[in-house]
């Protein structure tokens, strides 16, 4: 083990996981009740919430993980298998993870209260649902505990992975600070506060066309460990895979050979855009959704969305970084391929010019491999995204659940009305992107859209898998203030 894997982490190998019969709790309901016989018999993985630690820049952090039974982080299945889980917690605090990208049982999707309790510390939960088409998917804390890296990989692959001769480098994405979630949340609201009653009014007057929202004039405002322009915390660092640019993860490649790139951005309030540099990437699915592919070398992805991105490699002896830069800010993180012999030349984590800010202009060029059958939507439904940095009230209207009926098409006009960008997740259910700004498309198949300040976008979807389904901001400061719904299936109760 090298300093950079866990220092001093609790994840084991195998079954057992020191949680004693004494701490299992049975939980009723669609999720198997839990005894220690259950949590090490039958095909279950094991699945351990832990503690770790980190070394982020020279400094210890203490962090959280999902580590399965081979002490990786996530879970990787193949298409067709089944999420047969165990996921023990063995944290003292309580938590709840979600399964990004997956299709599971409404009582099994993992939102808390919505239906199942949080895991009590100690508790082991069981999972039994298919794992669907294959994709890169991923699973978190739908809690402030994500910002502490509550969050890894779930890759489904293709049956025949081994065939398309491509060698998978997955790359999760974080924003890291050393202070707690809790208080840079309370940071976020004590400054809002402090700005209520202040004359905003200049805010509402600024040229969204070019998107140029950098360097927006807030009168001088101090307003320590933040920045009131895109990014409403300044982190202490950017990781890929739990690695600053001073410390990078190295991957091994072959010289000529294929790379997919399965790159998420977990990170919990910040847009990347992702550089490849010299090589020409090909983008040829959008969380977990093939679409037409697209050769480029910046890709945009914001929170909770997904990248699968293939690379030819050349046969030089050297190496590429694959970064990630922070949007509307010099910092930057990545990993670097690297074929054997290839010299690394060391990467600042601050670029010397900013990086760009995500529009829809990206999200306009993408099209659905396999889009939605063709049908009028039997129900449309409209939200408001509604909120503003003064505040940091932010909100969805109308407010409360969105009701949909099964076995409807259904259209979700999401319109922002906010300074702010708002990634917009649902829960439960793929969607397609068919209407920008007034333009429509047949878009990507996606589970996570992000929609500008003043953007307006339609995303559509089939009503198949009855549920209360979660529905919000993926910004998780916005998320917890306010920024969350459910669309809900008549007569679920
Ligand atoms: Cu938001």
């Amino acid at each position: 083990m090298n300093r950079r894997q866990f220092i001093g982490s609790t994840a084991l190998a195998g079954a057992a996981l020191g949680v004693t019969p004494l701490l299992l709790r049975a939980v009723g309901g669609g999720i198997n009740s839990s005894t220690a016989a259950a949590a090490v018999a039958g095909e279950a993985r094991v699945l351990g919430i832990a503690n770790r630690s980190l070394d982020i820049n020279g400094k210890a952090a203490s962090v959280f993980g999902l580590t399965g039974g081979d002490g990786k982080p996530g879970l990787t299945f193949t298409e067709g298998d089944q999420f047969q889980v165990s996921l023990i917690n063995k944290l003292s605090a309580p938590t709840i993870i979600h399964w990004h990208g997956l299709r599971p049982p409404y009582d099994q999707d993992g939102t808390p209260n919505a239906p199942m309790p949080l895991l009590a510390g100690g508790e082991i939960r069981h999972y039994d649902f298919p794992v669907g088409a294959a994709g890169t998917h991923w699973m978190h804390a739908h809690t402030l505990q994500e910002q502490n890296l509550l969050a890894a990989p779930l890759i489904v692959r293709v049956k025949d992975a081994a065939k398309t001769d491509e060698q998978e480098v997955v790359i999760l994405l974080h924003d890291f600070s050393f202070t707690p979630a809790e208080e840079l949340l309370s940071r976020l609201h004590k400054v809002g506060g402090s700005m209520k009653g202040m004359d905003m009014s200049g805010m509402g007057k600024m040229d969204m066309g070019g998107m140029k929202m950098d360097g927006m004039d807030m009168g001088g405002i101090s307003m320590p460990g933040m920045a009131m322009d895109l990014n409403d915390i300044d982190y202490d660092a950017y990781l890929a895979n739990d690695r600053t640019l001073g410390d990078p993860e190295i991957v091994t490649v072959e010289r000529g050979g294929r790379v997919r790139l399965r790159i998420i951005n977990g990170a919990a309030a910040t847009v990347f855009t992702i550089d490849t540099g010299e090589l020409t990437g090909t983008l040829v699915a959008v969380d977990g959704q093939e679409i037409e592919p697209v050769p480029a070398n910046r890709f945009p992805i914001a929170m909770g969305q997904r990248l699968d991105i293939t690379l030819a490699l050349p046969s030089d002896s050297k190496a590429f970084p694959i970064l990630a830069l922070r949007e509307g800010a010099l910092e930057r993180t990545g990993v670097i391929l690297r074929p054997s012999g290839a010299a690394i030349t060391k990467i600042a984590a601050k670029a010397q010019v900013k990086g760009p800010v995500m529009d829809l202009a990206f999200e306009a060029t993408l099209r659905a491999r396999k889009p939605l059958a063709a049908k009028a939507p039997d129900r449309t439904l409209r939200t408001m995204l509604m909120g503003d940095m003064a505040t940091y009230n932010w909100t969805l209207k109308p407010q409360g659940p969105l009701m949909v009926r099964g076995g409807e098409r259904v259209h979700i006009v999401m319109m922002n009305h906010s300074m702010m960008a708002h990634p917009m997740h649902l829960h439960g259910h793929p969607f397609q992107v068919i209407d920008i700004a007034g333009k429509p498309l047949s878009g990507a198949l996606r589970d996570v859209v992000h929609v500008p300040p003043m953007a307006t976008v339609t995303v559509a979807f089939d009503a198949d898998h009855p549920g209360k389904w979660a529905f919000h901001c993926h910004h998780l400061f916005h998320m917890v203030s306010g920024m969350m719904s459910s669309i809900n299936y008549e007569g679920v109760v």
